[in-house]
């Protein structure tokens, strides 16, 4: 073959490769039963990934695509947002139900079925936000608040032309999707003010944490700031500890009220309705909001002796753990020489160290010595992987940052045995093992 017929055969194949390419992309089938598109405009990251899974079920139940909104995050108290698809992987997902990404969605779907003259947006009822009655508005009012505003404008959305449409008196709930298929038939994408989610979710919803991936992307700047803490490869405990200001007020709300049966996400400990959560009738208590000292202690020695004593570490044919990796609300470093010190003396007579990791300090118990971390704490999701990847975790029963991390556990990765919490025992009566 000659060079200009030889150029020209790979000149050709470049075109129809290039052409075939630019049209798969541009080839997106429109889905008949329609979008669910949502606002998760409540709390932060751990009340938004609890209703995502509500959603997600949701979705299913109506049958539509359900496009995944960004992650709603506060940065020095600015709404920031974090595409769906940076943070967990949209292929797994979809093998229980179809999703798409905004990105997607905005780019290739809404100028075909979501134009700016066909946008509606849904709510139970007329949301009212202005004290004064004259001003009172009926609708959704979509715009009013925040992170709303900031949302709908993030999608470049500034108006709903068609105006609200109510759902009242259906309930966001799978038990009622024959209703919400009736009623809302002839709307293409339905929008709506808020997740069609309760929160805390119900317990078939929390079991989809199985479809739930950390991206390539997340997995490997986690694994780099471990190895840069330098515990790569290395067994570790991890303990998600709330104390921050924001947090113990929370947490008086149980001795304001205390028949309390639920709060936050304590269900990942009491359980909620279902028949096998037979400790139910267990009250919150102070100490499963806000751990003492000495509860902190004996949780951390109590998952150690309990990883450590397991025969193949004793046959060494596992590494005991010797590292206690420590994820906060809170950088307290006082707190943490007193945990050290408190830690050494307790491990004084077992052969080996501990090596605590806090946001900013690196202590050893064997001479109370510590070395700083001079680079920036981690962002939440490097602490939430390594939390949810240890080989031994222990979480707040009522923070849905931990309840997170506690599903993730269960239900993607079978870490039954390894899945503790402070000041609290799970009854070894019920075990979740059986419908794993
Ligand atoms: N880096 C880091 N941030 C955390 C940790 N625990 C909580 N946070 C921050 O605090 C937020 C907690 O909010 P949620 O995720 O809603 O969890 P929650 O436990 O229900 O807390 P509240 O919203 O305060 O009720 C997270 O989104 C993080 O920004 C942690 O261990 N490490
Ligand atoms: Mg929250």
């Amino acid at each position: 073959m000659s060079f200009s017929k030889l150029f020209f055969t790979i000149f050709f194949h470049f075109l129809i490769f290039s052409t075939v390419n630019s049209i798969d992309d541009s080839d997106i089938s429109i889905d008949p039963n329609g979008y669910l598109l949502y606002c998760p405009c409540m709390g932060r990251f751990g009340n938004q990934a609890e209703q995502f899974l509500g959603t997600l079920q949701f979705a299913k139940s109506i049958d539509r695509t359900l496009i995944l909104p960004p992650f709603i995050e506060y940065v020095d108290y600015k709404v920031t947002f974090q595409p769906f698809e940076n943070i967990f992987e949209i292929d797994h997902i979809n093998e229980y139900h179809r999703v798409m990404t905004m990105n997607d969605f905005l780019k290739k779907l809404s100028p075909l079925i979501w134009k700016h003259e066909n946008r509606s947006i849904t709510c139970y009822d007329s949301r009212h936000f202005s004290t004064n009655n004259n001003n009172k508005k009926e609708g959704c009012n979509p715009f009013e608040g925040s992170p709303f505003k900031e949302f709908w404008h993030h999608l470049g959305v500034q108006e709903f032309p068609l105006g609200s449409l109510y759902y009242k008196p259906l309930h966001t709930d799978y038990n009622y999707a024959n209703d919400w298929r009736q009623k809302f038939r002839n709307v293409t994408v339905l929008a709506l003010v808020g997740a069609p989610s309760s929160f805390p979710t119900n317990s078939a919803a929390v079991k989809l944490s199985k479809y739930i991936y950390f991206t390539k992307n997340i997995m490997e700047k986690a694994n780099k700031y471990r190895m840069d803490r330098g515990f790569g490869q290395k067994p570790y405990l991890a303990v998600h500890l709330r104390h921050g200001i924001d947090w113990i007020r929370a947490c008086e709300l149980i001795h304001s009220n205390p028949d309390l049966k639920q709060l936050f996400s304590s269900q990942q400990c009491l359980g909620d309705k279902d028949k096998q959560h037979r400790w139910l009738n267990n009250r919150i208590t102070f100490d499963l909001c806000y751990p003492s000292f000495e509860q902190i202690i004996d949780g951390i020695k109590s998952s150690i002796q309990s990883y450590n004593n397991q025969d193949e570490v004793k046959r060494n044919e596992k590494q005991p753990i010797q590292h206690i990796y420590i994820a906060t609300d809170l950088n307290n470093e006082s707190m943490w020489l007193d945990l050290n010190q408190t830690l050494a003396k307790h491990f004084s007579s077992s052969s080996s160290t501990l090596t605590l990791i806090t946001p900013t300090l690196t202590l050893n118990t064997i001479d109370g010595t510590f070395s700083e971390y001079k680079k920036p704490s981690p962002h939440f999701l490097i602490d939430l992987y390594l939390l949810s990847h240890s080989n031994s975790f222990i979480g707040n029963c009522i923070s849905s940052f931990s309840a997170f991390i506690t599903r993730y556990r269960l239900y993607r990765l079978h870490f039954f045995h390894t899945t503790h919490f402070f000041s609290f025992h799970r009854p070894n009566s019920v075990h979740l093992r059986d419908e794993l």
